[in-house]
């Protein structure tokens, strides 16, 4: 099969941080990974494979590490079509960095607040792109996510609260939303987000699900300059996909924040939230992946 034309794709990534290929992945394969996550979710204790949403609707809105708990997920975050794209944005030598999955249940939804994902995971370069594969139709009402286009060739933002690090960027250094673009797209299509990508979603005021599955990647030749939650839950699973390991690091000059949060978190909801870490009757104990 010969290799898809991402000129436009890189154009727009090295641009705005972001740009979007249309469904990479056809109904069929859209299916089977919803067919999947109905499988993961069919389990007595819904808290021993997923987050639930805050209050008492049970509803899950974060099945961690998917690519774990089913092999559907495994096979798509290793799909050469979706590699080769990964490969055009980031080079030819890609580790699987880890994976989540985020349903936004219909006039549910949590919010994201504005990140950057380098923010929680910095690394010796920014040669990071997460993969977020819309597995529905996607629009505004039911929480596409949104973006600053540039925003990723401005350094990193202030994710710091009274001293801490709580995964956002509030208050006074919060982006003007007005700026914010919507990327809506159909299922199956897939937005790349450039680690310093400035980006949140709102909650889905929508009667449809907005559910997406997001493996990150990364340059071999990039490696974790801090060794938190993040990296001490996720890099036993960081495994070469394409090209060669690197025994060298590539340094990009800079200063980077460490994610030094007040107490342990499970996920970016549960920290930007300013929640207790969730105990471990849910499963998190096991499953939690610190972003
Ligand atoms: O699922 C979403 O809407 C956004 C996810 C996101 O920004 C993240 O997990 O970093």
């Amino acid at each position: 099969m010969s290799a898809p034309d991402t000129a436009a794709l890189v154009k727009d990534y090295q641009e705005n941080g972001f740009a979007v290929a249309e469904r990479l992945f056809d109904a069929s394969e859209v299916a089977e990974l919803n067919n999947a996550i109905t499988e993961i979710l069919d389990v007595p204790d819904i808290g021993s494979v997923a987050e639930v949403e805050p209050g008492d609707n049970g509803l899950a809105r974060r099945i961690w590490s998917p690519t774990k708990q089913h092999s559907a997920f495994e096979r798509a975050a290793a799909h050469p079509r979706l590699l080769d794209h990964v490969e055009a944005l980031i080079g030819p030598d890609i580790l699987f960095h880890y994976s989540k999955l985020h349903l936004k249940a219909p006039q549910v939804g949590s919010v994201v607040d504005w990140h950057q994902d380098f923010s929680y995971y910095p690394h010796t370069n920014t040669d990071l792109v997460t993969a977020l594969v819309y597995l529905d139709d996607t629009t505004t009402e039911n929480s596409a996510l949104q973006a600053i286009p540039g925003s990723h060739r401005r350094g990193l933002a202030d994710h710091y609260v009274d001293g801490y690090f709580r995964g956002k960027v509030a208050g006074a250094g919060a982006p003007d939303p007005a700026l914010a673009v919507p990327i809506e797209a159909p299922a199956g299509s897939v937005v790349f987000i450039h680690c310093l990508l400035l980006h949140y979603s709102s909650s889905n005021t929508s009667d449809r699900y907005r559910r997406a599955f997001l493996p990150a990647y990364r340059a071999a030749d990039a490696y974790p300059i801090h060794f938190g939650a993040h990296a001490g839950h996720n890099e036993p699973g960081v495994r070469l996909l394409r090209g060669s390991v690197s025994d060298t690091a590539r340094v990009e000059a800079g200063a980077w924040r460490l994610p030094l949060a007040e107490r342990p978190f499970g996920s970016l909801f549960q920290l930007q939230e300013g929640a207790d870490k969730v105990t471990a009757t849910t499963g998190y104990a096991t499953l939690e992946e610190a972003k």
